[in-house]
């Protein structure tokens, strides 16, 4: 396994090989005493070229050129050689916090940050580049003689969202349900284990670099799910939570915590948590002062409250606005923010009700309030409006708070796409949600989902829950890495093709490492992962109606299995037909919360995408799609083809067998999952189609075997 900065553990994304372009160059780096993460550029140089035979200069400290590569902050102008001084007295200023300004002229590559941040992001782009930073193949020698015949015109790059998050459901101790990390499928956490801190700070570094590569800066360390000891880090365990921020700043990330709305009845002894109560207000001043005095540049808190038994401010009669705007004002002194979710619903509903729609839930709850959020809320929604299922509309919260700080939640960890044992690259799917335009081309198309959280004034970004553990492939499923990659990726420029960013991810982790012909490789890897999200949908839920999976753990099909609980996650399957009526008309009323043209679109049988059909309406088993099948015979055929799919990927990774293509023990690692993955698959597209016939008595019209 090719270790790098923690031994025995995948270097991922980031193997050594990838640094040869950069680590047989002569660089210099300036500027990099400035702050923590320009000091990372010069070691992460250092080691380069002290592995590939390249040379780093710091300067201004007499080291006498030629460079291949600068790397310097704007504000080393007269510092700097030629031709780096021209570009950073046109650049200075103009390339914000965390942009860099990337240039080649006369046989050198050049790099220029306003900020030590943006230097970081400057030279992992180098890294992406490879050889292509220095001329290509050809002309990368850096003796073109000034020529300028490999000369790239300078480009900025900045990211498109401020906020580029992972939060991690990691728990202090083991819970007895949902174990160390909560939907956690890579082994235990890295930052904790026993009730206290993990201790491995080496790979809590090496992760925070992972992230940093792909543009992450802001990580929350615990669970949302705020228990008791997670609920001290805020206090007695302060120290720990420092040691974690130390680790991740030198990658220009800033840690962040989730919190017990409850704290200061549960740490404080107060009689109440009330928003609006003055002592409480002032406990949390203090609280927030004391996290400043250990972490001065800590992000802020993440709260879920009111939610799946979290404490919150209903329970004092006061309004979300109040709960979140309370945490604002004791973080805001210092510049630290709230990501208040609004993953509010009630998870105690009567299933014979079928007048409560969960779907309506985040809506109903936060859209009145839109503008009443101080400066440094921002609102945390998750893509959908249920629950991180393979299909669902976009939440039509995203459109219904235009004054408000938003930012998208993500599900990298696969809750309910296959658990890192199924290969599920959800690119496709982050980049469609992105993509989308809530009010259809009424604006020209302008105002999609990336738009909207992109806005600067709005200032909000892109959060998501990681899929990492302490495992040594970091994501359980090697290939899982990918979706870390992508989502990164996403967040900084979120119009990036997702099929791009594979190669992207490829190039990385797998071609530097390879003497022979990548080719093979790249294909089996497309072939199985380009299309995985849709394999994916094809053998579980039906055209969006999802939550057919196992109670509790959500792993494997069950079809009833969520059908009389409290949850509020149905789909009303009779002998005649099946879906959830979402309409005005006759349903729950839930198209009603979209703008036009969406809101008709999804209100309409006909006009309703058929990906989302069962979404939004309860039809017929005969009711036909636009793709021409019956809504009972595209279950069966998709759950064949599916499966089919499915096994078509294993034989695309076996055939890489003794190839030499990637490392034997990965190859091992991938194969045992796709095993359980087609073993898996088969057991959904039976259950699926028995489940549907016995319902329908609707014979398969090519007369397959359905048990
Ligand atoms: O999808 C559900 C998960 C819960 C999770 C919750 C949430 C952390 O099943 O495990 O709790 O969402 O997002 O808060």
């Amino acid at each position: 396994m090719n270790g790098d900065v923690t031994t025995g553990v995948h270097a991922a994304w980031l193997p050594p090989e990838a640094f040869r372009a950069l680590g047989s160059r002569r660089v210099l780096v300036q500027g990099a005493e400035a702050g923590a993460p320009a000091g990372t550029v010069h070691e992460e140089v250092a080691r380069a070229c002290a592995a590939y035979g390249g040379r780093v200069g710091r300067g201004p400290g007499g080291e006498t050129g030629p460079y291949d590569l600068v790397l310097a902050l704007t504000g080393a102008g007269s510092a700097l050689p030629e031709p780096a001084r021209a570009q950073a007295r046109s650049a200075r200023g103009t390339l914000g916090d965390e942009g860099f300004l990337l240039a080649r002229r006369g046989g050198v590559t050049v790099v220029l940050a306003d900020a030590p941040a943006g230097l970081l992001y400057g030279l992992f782009h180098v890294v992406r580049l490879g050889e292509s930073a220095f001329g290509g193949e050809d002309g990368g020698d850096g003796k073109d003689g000034g020529d300028g015949k490999d000369d790239l015109p300078a480009a900025v790059h900045r990211p498109a969202l401020r906020t580029r998050m992972l939060d991690h459901w990691d728990n202090l101790d083991v819970h007895p349900v949902m174990g160390q990390v909560e939907r956690g499928y890579a082994g235990g956490s890295i930052f904790w284990r026993d009730g206290g801190p993990r201790g491995d700070l080496p790979r809590v570094r090496a992760y925070a670099r992972l992230l940093a590569a792909v543009g992450i800066n802001a990580v929350s360390v615990n669970n949302v799910n705020v228990h008791a000891a997670e609920t001290r880090l805020l206090t007695e365990r302060l120290g720990d939570v420092a040691d974690l921020a130390d680790a991740f700043r030198p990658y220009g990330i800033r840690l962040h915590l989730s919190v017990n709305f409850a704290s200061p009845v549960v740490l404080g002894g107060l009689p109440t948590a009330d928003p609006l109560d003055g002592d409480v207000r002032a406990w949390w001043g203090k609280a927030a002062a004391r996290v400043y005095e250990a972490i001065p540049d800590f992000g802020g808190f993440v709260v879920k409250a009111d939610s799946e038994g979290q404490p919150g401010p209903f329970t004092y009669g006061r309004s979300h606005a109040d709960g979140a705007n309370m945490l604002a004002e004791a973080l805001a002194p210092f510049g630290g923010e709230v990501h208040w979710r609004a993953f509010v619903y009630d998870h105690t509903q009567d299933w014979r009700d079928r007048s409560t729609d969960r779907a309506r839930a985040a809506y109903d709850h936060f859209a009145p309030l839109d503008g009443e959020f101080a400066a440094n809320v921002v609102l945390q929604v998750k893509h959908g409006p249920m629950d991180f299922q393979t299909r669902e509309p976009v939440s039509p919260v995203i459109a219904a708070m235009p004054a408000t700080r938003l930012a998208v939640e993500f599900q990298v960890t696969q809750e309910y796409t296959g658990q890192q044992r199924h290969v599920c690259y959800l690119g496709p799917m982050w980049s469609e949600i992105l993509g989308f335009q809530p009010w259809g081309g009424a604006d020209d198309g302008r105002r999609t989902v990336a738009a909207l959280v992109a806005d600067p004034a709005a200032g909000g970004g892109l959060v998501a829950v990681s899929n990492v553990g302490d495992d040594p492939y970091w994501t359980g499923h090697p290939l899982a890495q990918a979706n870390l990659y992508a989502f990164g990726r996403l967040a900084w420029a979120p119009h990036a093709d997702p099929v791009a960013l594979l190669d992207e991810w490829i190039d990385l982790t797998f071609v530097p490492l390879l003497s022979r012909d990548p080719a093979p490789l790249r294909r089996a890897l497309h072939a199985m992962m380009d299309g995985s999200w849709r394999t994916y949908e094809r053998y579980t839920a039906p055209l969006g109606v999802g939550f057919m999976v196992r109670p509790g753990h959500h792993y494997g099909p069950d079809v009833d299995g969520y059908e009389y609980t409290p949850w509020g996650t149905y789909h009303y399957a009779d002998r005649d037909g099946v879906g959830v009526d979402r309409t005005r008309a006759t349903g729950t009323g839930y198209t009603g919360q979209y703008p036009q043209p969406w809101s008709e679109v999804y209100e309409s049988q006909e006009r309703c995408p058929d990906e989302l059909l069962l979404f939004f309406h309860h039809v017929p088993y005969g009711h036909v799609l636009h793709s021409g099948a019956t809504v009972v015979q595209h279950i069966y055929d998709t759950h064949f083809a599916g499966a089919d799919e499915a096994a078509r990927t294993r034989s695309h990774w076996r055939e890489l067998a003794g190839a030499g293509l990637v490392d034997a023990a990965l190859h091992a690692r991938v194969l045992e999952r796709l095993d359980e993955q087609v073993r898996c698959a088969r057991e959904w597209r039976d259950q699926v189609n028995a489940y549907f016939l016995r319902k329908s008595g609707v014979p398969d019209a090519h007369g397959r075997h359905i048990p």
